[in-house]
Formats: C-alpha cells, sequence, structure tokens
C-alpha cells in the first residue's frame, strides 16, 4: 500500500489521491514488467500485505489458492482492512485503499509499514490490472465485500453477514489477460516465494494450493504446499545445515534499532564454503549491500577480539581475516527499513547506507554477549576460524611453491591434452570428455584444426569439500586450470584464456550427471567470470539411434524417438538402439552428432542472472533437489539456457 515515493509525501504532508488510470497506461512503472515476472507479482503485492499485518503482530496464517479458473485468492487472518468513512474521499477506508494511488491516512504509517520499496506498490495496482477483483473484510462482528472491474468499484461497499467472530481479509483476482500476455502462474515460482517469506516471518503458517485441473494431472505431485517455521530465520540455517554436520547451535539476535529491525542468525558447519543470505523487507538481496557489510564486519571484529580474549589467538599471531570466519558460515541477515533503497541492474543490492552501522553494532553486541555466554560454542567456532587460517596459509605456501615450479603454468600443458592447431582463441574449443576411452573416440573424431579435447578420468572432487590446497593436489582439476591458462580464484583473468569455447561432454547417465555438476560447482566457485562471460558450454549426445540397412537417424530426447516410430508405417528392419555412454560411438558418429558446429546443439551454461543464486538456495533447501536433479537429467536436452 505503501512505498518509497508515498512516504516522501507524507513527510511534506502531502496527500496525493491518484485514480488508477496512469496503472493501466503503464503497468511496468509499477509492477516492473508485464510478463510472467510482472504476473506473479501480483500475487506477491497482496501477499505482502498479509505478511506486514504478521509482522505487526495480528496475523498467524495466509492461505493462497489458484482457483480452477486460474483466479487468485488471499485470505488472512489479521484485524480487516479498516471499513469506515474515509476523511478525504468520503468513502470507506476498503475502497480508498482499493481503487486510489498511494491511499494515505493511517496506510503509510511507517511504523506499521515496512513494505519492498518498489515491491509495496500495493493492491490498488493490482486491482488495476484485474479484470475482476473482489475483497471481504471480516471487522467487527461483520462481513463486508465489494467488487471491482479493471480498477473500478462496480458497487459500494456492503455488510453481507452479521455475527461474524473471525477478524481477516479475502482479496481474489482476476489478472486481466489485456495487461498479460501470459495469465498462467506457475506453481513452484510462487512456491518458492512463499517458502521464504515464511522463513522470513516468525511462526506464520502459508498454506498454498492449486486447484486448477491441470494441476496435479500433468505432474502427479500434489499441488498443495504448508509452510511453518518456528524459528523463522533460525530455523532457516538449521535447515541449511540439515546435511550437514553443525559446529554448534545457532547463534540468533532480533533487535530493533533506529526504526529498523535486523535479525541474524547464524551457524557453522564443518564445510569449506560459505552460503549467506541477505534480505532488506523480504526482498532477497543477492547482490548483498550494506546490511552485508555491517554484518561481515561485526563478525570478523568480534571473532578476533573474543579469541584473543580467549588467548586463543596469542600476541603475536595474526588476526583471523574475513575469509576466515567466513569458512563453513551459514548465515541469515534480515533487515527491515522503512525507506529501502534497492540498487544496481536488478535491484538486487540494499543501498541504504545507514544500515551498515546499524547491522554492525546490534550485530555486534549481541555476538559478543551470546559468545561470553556461551564459551564452549565460542571456542569451536574460533577454533574452526583458526584452522582456516591455518590451511590459507598453507595452501598460500603450496600454491606459491606450485606457480615456482611452473605446475600451473601454461607453457607446461598436460600431458593428456590434444590440443588443436588453431592459435585464436576465440574459435578455440576445449572439450572436458568423461573418461579416456571416450576421450579417445573424440580425439579421432574432432576437426583438430579448433577442436581440443581434455580427458578426465574418474570422478571430478567435490570442491566444497575441499580446501584450495587439496584441490590443486588434484590430478584433473589441475590439468584443467592448466589447460585453460587463466588461472583461477582470485587470480582468474578471461583474457588469458586459451579456448573460449569450453564444452563439458559427459554420458547421459547418473554418473555423467553427476561429473557434470561437480564441474559445474567447481567453475562456479573458482571461476565464476568464465560462466558470466558466456565460455562454457554442455554438450549434448544423443540418446537413441534408429539403424536399418541404408542410414542412421539419431535422436537427443524420447517424444523425438517415439514420434518418428509412430510414423514409420513398417518398423521391421528398424534396430532402435540406446546410447547410454560417449564410449559407444565410433569417431565418425561422435563427430556427426555432437561435435560438428554445424549441427550439433551445445547447451550454453548461464549464471548471469541472478537465478544461480536463487538455484543454490533452493538447492539447500532440500525439497527441490530430488526434482531438479531429475529435471536436469531427464529434460536437459529441452533446456537451451541451463542455469547452475
Ligand atoms: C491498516 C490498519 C489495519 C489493518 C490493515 C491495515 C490491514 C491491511 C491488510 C491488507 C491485507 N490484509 C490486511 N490486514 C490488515 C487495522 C487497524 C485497526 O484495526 O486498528
Amino acid at each position: 500500500m505503501t512505498d518509497t515515493k508515498l512516504s516522501k509525501y507524507t513527510a511534506a504532508d502531502i496527500q496525493v489521491l491518484e485514480g488508477l488510470e496512469a496503472v493501466r497506461r503503464r503497468p511496468s512503472m509499477y509492477i516492473g514488467s508485464t510478463d510472467e515476472r510482472g504476473l506473479h507479482h501480483l500475487v506477491y503485492e497482496i501477499v505482502d500485505n498479509s505478511i506486514d499485518e504478521a509482522m505487526a503482530g495480528f496475523c498467524s496464517r495466509i492461505d493462497i489458492v489458484i482457483k480452477p479458473d486460474g483466479s487468485v485468492v488471499v485470505t488472512d487472518n489479521g484485524r480487516g482492512i479498516p471499513t469506515d468513512t474515509h476523511p478525504r474521499t468520503g468513502k470507506s477506508a476498503l475502497e480508498t485503499v482499493m481503487t486510489y494511488l498511494h491511499a494515505g491516512g493511517k496506510f503509510d504509517n511507517q511504523a506499521y509499514k515496512v513494505s519492498g520499496g518498489l515491491h509495496g506498490v500495493g493492491a490498488a495496482v493490482v486491482n488495476a490490472l484485474s479484470s475482476n477483483m473482489w475483497v471481504e473484510v471480516r471487522r467487527d462482528k461483520k462481513l463486508y465485500r465489494q467488487e471491482y472491474e479493471r480498477g473500478k468499484a462496480t458497487g459500494p461497499m456492503k455488510a453481507v453477514s452479521n455475527g461474524i467472530t473471525e477478524t481477516g481479509t479475502t482479496t481474489g483476482f482476476t489478472p486481466d489477460t489485456e495487461i498479460f500476455a501470459e495469465t498462467g502462474f506457475d506453481f513452484t515460482t510462487l512456491a518458492e516465494r512463499f517458502r521464504e517469506m515464511a522463513f522470513l516471518t516468525k511462526a506464520i503458517w502459508i498454506s498454498f494450493r492449486d486447484e486448477r485441473p491441470s494441476a496435479g494431472l500433468r505432474t502427479g505431485i500434489a499441488r498443495e504446499i504448508n509452510y511453518y517455521f518456528e524459528g523463522g530465520i533460525k530455523s532457516f540455517v538449521q535447515r541449511l545445515n540439515k546435511d550437514r554436520r553443525a559446529v554448534h547451535e545457532p547463534f540468533y539476535m532480533e533487535r530493533g534499532a533506529e526504526g529498523s529491525v535486523v535479525e541474524v542468525a547464524i551457524q557453522y558447519n564443518d564445510s569449506f564454503t560459505e552460503h549467506t543470505f541477505a534480505f532488506a523487507n523480504c526482498i532477497h538481496t543477492i547482490d548483498g549491500g550494506t546490511h552485508l557489510t555491517g554484518f561481515r564486519s561485526a563478525l570478523t571484529r568480534v571473532l578476533n577480539d573474543s579469541a584473543r580474549k580467549q588467548k586463543i589467538l596469542k600476541e603475536n599471531d595474526a588476526n583471523l581475516s574475513g575469509e576466515d570466519v567466513r569458512e563453513g558460515l551459514v548465515a541469515v541477515i534480515s533487515v527491515k527499513l522503512p525507506e529501502p533503497q534497492f540498487e544496481g541492474q536488478t535491484k538486487t543490492r540494499l543501498g541504504n547506507a545507514e544500515m551498515k552501522g546499524i547491522v554492525e553494532s546490534a550485530m555486534g553486541d549481541e555476538l559478543s554477549t551470546w559468545l561470553e555466554e556461551h564459551p564452549s560454542d565460542a571456542r569451536r567456532i574460533i577454533e574452526k576460524c583458526l584452522t582456516a587460517a591455518r590451511a590459507r596459509e598453507a595452501a598460500r605456501k603450496a600454491r606459491d611453491l606450485v606457480i615456482k615450479k611452473g605446475v600451473l603454468d601454461d607453457s607446461i600443458l598436460p600431458g593428456k591434452l590434444a590440443d588443436c592447431s588453431e592459435r585464436n582463441p576465440e574459435v578455440r574449443e576445449l572439450y572436458l570428455v568423461e573418461g579416456a576411452s571416450a576421450g579417445g573416440t573424440a580425439k579421432e573424431g574432432r576437426d583438430r584444426r579448433f577442436q581440443a579435447i581434455l580427458p578426465l578420468r574418474g570422478k571430478i572432487l567435490n570442491v566444497e569439500k575441499a580446501r584450495p590446497d587439496k584441490m590443486l593436489a588434484h590430478e584433473e582439476i589441475k590439468a584443467i586450470i592448466t589447460a585453460l591458462g587463466a588461472g583461477f580464484g582470485e587470480d582468474f583473468d578471461p583474457l588469458k584464456l586459451r579456448y573460449h569455447r569450453i564444452i563439458i561432454m559427459t554420458d547421459a547417465d547418473v554418473d555423467g550427471a553427476h561429473i557434470r555438476t561437480l564441474l559445474l560447482t567447481f567453475f562456479y566457485r573458482y571461476m565464476p567470470a568464465l560462466i558470466e562471460h558466456g565460455h562454457l558450454y554442455i554438450a549434448q549426445p544423443p540418446l537413441f539411434s534408429a539403424k536399418n540397412r541404408k542410414d542412421v537417424r539419431w535422436f537427443y530426447t524420447e517424444k523425438d524417438k517415439d514420434s518418428y516410430l509412430a510414423k514409420l508405417k513398417d518398423g521391421k528392419g528398424i534396430a532402435i538402439q540406446r546410447y547410454k555412454g560417449l564410449g559407444e560411438m565410433n569417431p565418425g558418429q561422435l563427430w556427426e552428432t555432437t561435435m560438428d558446429p554445424a549441427v550439433r546443439t551445445v547447451l550454453q551454461v548461464n549464471c548471469e542472472d541472478a537465478m544461480v543464486a536463487d538455484l543454490v538456495f533452493s538447492q539447500l533447501m532440500g525439497e527441490e533437489v530430488f526434482h531438479r536433479k531429475r529435471f536436469i537429467q531427464s529434460h536437459y536436452d529441452k533446456v537451451r539456457n541451463l542455469d547452475i
């Protein structure tokens, strides 16, 4: 209901009550876009209002239903939108909220509402962009109702029943097909957002049901899901650590400061990677911002102080670095502030300068108290950071040695590499091939002018479970780094790449998928720029062949094979073969089906958009992992852009 613009107006005590024509004229101004993203935004707007009511302490459950006709109904058990007459419009407060942009009065009370800037544009905007909308309010023992069409009330608000004991608000709307090209909601997209909302709002119950006839049929999955996390973000970190060994009980704090609220939950595990998620007003700020900066500096400072106090760090020891204190860290930071400023191209970085100090001091105080009150947890955490520091030092030495010895020097290319003759990196391709035998086939089948082959033997190291020194000791990883010639980690320089297309070619089976995942993890963690610049690809070998005496046909999906078979009048003499391993093809076939640029399809691995973090996020949350893995394994032939 309130957005940043409004709060500025009210500060100057100007009330702007505008009709909704502007919203229909330029919808993107209010919801970002009119594609699927904007469409789903409508639902978030309505649910956000109920979340705000929960944050104010008056609402404990929210029910969201996609109705069989494709409309959405959101019900909460809050106080109910007020129904008394609004002094400026002479209409009910409900109608004012629903039919005027930036409806004011008590609704823009900042102490009550902290909505997400761009995202807080509210129910009126949804109303303007819906062909039909209705609201029911349960309040003062009555049930009130009003209906709207494309933002205009079709009649006054009416009390339709008496003797109502509950309170709350129910909103139903049908997105307008005049505005949205696509009006079908995606269950998973909505469910993931609701899960996030549930984690970020302590003890809220969110129930989500899809009643569309197609919902359950297509997938066989029951389309109803309920979220409830007693401990909010504390449950969140515990959940993130579900499949790891936690080092201690979670640290959790919540504190109000200068009109904002800071919430932090931390739990270290025994892995070597960091997973930190920062939110501002329930919006996942994947590019971080001032709240994250404040958090990090408090963490480093407080752990160093504590380590000195406990004499785990001796006088002559160097301080723990930011990297040291983040190894194995799982953390969630959630801030709520009245006027959030989101920066960057995707508006996913918090810009409010004051948040750095607010988070730093709130978190600093709370964490140092907690460490004092939990001495054994404190000791375990600090010992872990110290181990990280020592390992990092050892890794640095190992790396210096490795560099000195020239092991990573590109003048000494790995022996297994079959390089190409072309000199221009832009046209050079490197195939990373699973297995020595498939590697051999690829070497024979390739165009040696511009295609190089690096066979990889056995499993790739899971980099999440290994420190950089271990990683460098791993032959396959070392071979990849050397062959690419552009360094790794902070030193990675895409300008030095010896190939501009790096193509992962693995078998179409579970092992192949696993190796691919490990390789993607490695590139994502140690050469993210490689992915960002679009250099990483996945080859797509066929799954089936159909042979008769004269020729061979290849199929990349089960469906293509089946429809070919169905069209055949006479299937006699046709031999269908399922290809599992690359090694089952001869060099000519491998070239023809998978490597020839004129006919092959390769999937470009893409992490430019924010989805990467989002997926890491979802994968860590567990639930969807199985489905995603299956998705990647069985449908990767249909995806052109694969996000990792
Ligand atoms: C302002 C004041 C009051 C309730 C709400 C807003 C409210 C809005 C929405 C939107 C969806 N669900 C909601 N629930 C509550 C109540 C003021 C009072 O009762 O004193």
